[in-house]
């Protein structure tokens, strides 16, 4: 009796020291690099030349499929929900953020390819991680190893694209709450923010900052007048449609620019403007504008995979959608 008492104490010591190092390995999340080594060795080189041919001949996809992960990720984790149709229009595609999404089809391309080498083993939510760094990639950005092993869920619901989705308009303490709330950094919101070096806006998302900012026909006075005068000219008033670089001139280029453009204040967006209204976020904007505090690169890799553990499905949890946008 004693002897098994004994013995399943030091049963359970071992599982506990089990536990505490997989968390010092940092793996808690249950995500790992190489997650498809043995069951599907070609996939991540399968999404790049998916993704290379898309590039040659579409490259202003770049940034939208860049977006689409950030999109996943903040509503419901990374699971592959913001792929999901929905025949009754309440899916989060439906919601508001999600209107100026792009990209879909090219997922769709990439799963497919996947698809035809390894049936059912590959996520949609991998995908949308591995496309997100191989675009960034693709646009002369930083290389990071992706981690792998999420799988998808089975909800899409539009309320929760409207409650997790940071609009433009956010101030610097909803973008800080917003973020934290998702157990992202300070440093996270500022780094990521620097996506914004690829892409195109719609007038719509910042139009309230060049005629009627509030509602007496004015403009945000923290947005560079002259910019506010060449913008004027793209968006007329009450224009939705048209659409803008966020990085005039090397909209097709990931680099530091973005830090720059805030710096100057040319940040297209309120919430890009509001990174100089705190601190920590306006030491990092300015640190990046110089050669010797330039660590965006390295930091964007490491921002990146932290996005890409949000809320993630693993092990038995969710499944393998067949297609991306409908559940199985
Ligand atoms: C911090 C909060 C953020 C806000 C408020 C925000 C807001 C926006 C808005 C309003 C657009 C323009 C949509 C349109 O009108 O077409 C946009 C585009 C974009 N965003 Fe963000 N964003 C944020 C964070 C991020 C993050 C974390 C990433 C990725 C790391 C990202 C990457 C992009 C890219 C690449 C585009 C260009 C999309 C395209 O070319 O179609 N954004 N964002
Ligand atoms: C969608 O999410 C909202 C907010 O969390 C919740 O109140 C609602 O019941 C959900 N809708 C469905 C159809 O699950
Ligand atoms: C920031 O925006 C939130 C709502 O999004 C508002 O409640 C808060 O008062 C604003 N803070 C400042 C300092 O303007
Ligand atoms: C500006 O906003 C105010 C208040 O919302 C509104 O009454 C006014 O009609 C708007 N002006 C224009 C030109 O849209
Ligand atoms: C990309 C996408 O699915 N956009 C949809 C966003 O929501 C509107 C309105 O529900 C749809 O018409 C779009 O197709």
């Amino acid at each position: 009796m004693a002897n098994s008492m004994t013995t399943l104490f030091v049963l359970l010591q071992v599982i506990i020291l089990a536990f505490v190092l997989s968390l010092a390995n940092g793996q808690p999340h249950g995500l790992k690099i190489g997650f498809y080594e043995k069951t599907c060795p070609d996939a991540e080189a399968i999404v790049k030349k998916t993704v290379d041919q898309v590039m040659s001949v579409a490259p202003s996809l770049a940034g939208a499929l860049l977006r689409l992960h950030f999109h996943d990720c903040f509503v419901r984790g990374c699971e592959g929900s913001v792929l999901l149709n929905s025949p009754t229009h309440q899916a989060e595609k439906d919601a508001i953020p999600n209107q100026t999404l792009r990209g879909f089809q090219t997922i769709d391309k990439v799963k497919s390819a996947v698809e035809k080498e390894c049936p059912g083993i590959v996520s949609c939510a991998d995908v949308l991680a591995i496309v997100a760094r191989d675009v960034t990639v693709a646009t002369m950005g930083p290389f990071y190893e992706v981690e792998t092993g999420r799988r998808d869920g089975r909800v899409s619901n539009i309320t929760e694209a409207l409650n997790n989705l940071i609009p433009p308009t956010a101030n610097i303490s909803r973008l800080k709450a917003g973020f934290l709330q998702k157990g992202l950094s300070v440093k996270d919101l500022v780094v990521l923010s620097g996506g914004h070096t690829i892409g195109i806006s719609h007038c719509s998302s910042f139009n309230n900052r060049l005629y009627n900012f509030t509602g007496k026909g004015d403009t945000d006075p923290t947005l560079d007048p002259e910019y506010i005068t060449r913008l004027k000219i793209a968006c007329k008033p009450g224009d939705q449609n048209s659409i803008v670089e966020m990085d005039p001139g090397s909209v097709r280029t990931f680099d530091g620019d973005y830090f720059r453009i805030v710096d100057k204040r040319r940040g297209l967006f309120q919430s890009d403007a509001a990174l100089l209204d705190d601190s920590e976020t306006k030491t990092y904007v300015e640190l990046q504008t110089s050669t010797h505090g330039y660590t965006f690169f390295n930091d964007f890799g490491v921002s990146m995979v932290n996005m890409g553990r949000l809320e993630v499905l693993t092990g038995n949890s969710g499944e393998i959608r067949k297609v991306c946008t409908v559940v199985n």
